[in-house]
């Protein structure tokens, strides 16, 4: 078995150490990263999802999962985000209020802050007065709001109302992801994008910024 099995296995156990140990290994041997979180970590929290649906795993195995998958995280980061100088410019992501999930959320802060953005976390179960706090404060360029969670995904167009309220919904762009959003939703809640996965966020907020 290669390492990048070793290491989806490891995930799927909720080895944490293990997962730290051939996320390792994997770097060693001159893997890159991105494959390492694809192939590896992120094809392990597949068949997690998986199991947790049909009643194999339960909350507790989940959360230990998702803990390993942190720690392989941080292994990667640091060569997930490039060594560029200047700033792209600000993106700010969080998850929506009533949602908790934010691993994603944390592969798309690692794979932006990649390509040269700053991004500002604002966190998980963020109410849309904090969302409107955020775009005042930090003027970024594009908002990024996670929902896992078909009842929490609505939410998402409660924050653009607001955003419209306030009259500043035009100031930025906005984008929206998690498993159950999709394009046809991200249209009808008023967004400007979508984006299935990290890499495609990352195309998706070159896309909306380029001047
Ligand atoms: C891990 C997990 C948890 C963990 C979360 C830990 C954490 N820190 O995030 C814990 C154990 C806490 C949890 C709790 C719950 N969960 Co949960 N969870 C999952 C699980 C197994 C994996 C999610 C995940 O991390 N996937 C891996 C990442 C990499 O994928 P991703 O999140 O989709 O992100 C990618 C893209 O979507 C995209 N993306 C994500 N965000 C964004 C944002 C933008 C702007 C863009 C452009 C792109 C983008 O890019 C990412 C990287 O490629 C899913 C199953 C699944 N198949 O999704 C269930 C799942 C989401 N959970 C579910 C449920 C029901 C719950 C609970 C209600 C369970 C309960 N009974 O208490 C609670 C709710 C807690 C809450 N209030 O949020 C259901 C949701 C069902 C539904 N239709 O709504 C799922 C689908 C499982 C299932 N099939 O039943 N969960």
């Amino acid at each position: 078995m290669g390492t990048l099995e070793k290491l989806r296995d490891a995930l799927i156990e909720g080895k944490v150490e293990e997962v730290k140990h051939y996320t390792q290994q994997a770097l060693d041997e001159n893997t890159p990263a991105k494959t390492i979180l694809d192939q590896g970590l992120i094809a392990g929290m597949d068949v997690v999802g998986v199991r947790f649906k049909e009643g194999e795993y339960f909350l507790p195995e989940v959360l230990l999962c998702a803990k390993a998958m942190h720690a392989g995280l941080d292994l990667l980061k640091p060569l997930l985000v490039g060594e560029s100088g200047q700033s792209a410019g600000t993106v700010v992501l969080g998850t929506v209020k009533g949602d908790l999930h934010d691993i994603g959320k944390r592969i798309v802060k690692a794979m932006l802050e990649g390509a040269g953005y700053e991004v500002i976390d604002i966190g998980v179960d963020v109410d849309a007065e904090k969302f409107v706090e955020s775009v005042r404060k930090h003027k970024p360029l594009v908002l990024g709001m996670s929902a896992l969670l078909t009842t929490t995904m609505r939410y998402m167009k409660t924050v653009i109302d607001a955003l419209q309220n306030e009259g500043i919904r035009d100031k930025v762009k906005i984008i929206v992801g998690g498993a159950p959003v999709n394009e046809e939703f991200a249209k009808s809640v008023g967004a400007d994008g979508y984006a299935p996965n990290a890499s495609e966020a990352v195309d998706l907020v070159k896309r909306l910024t380029a001047a």
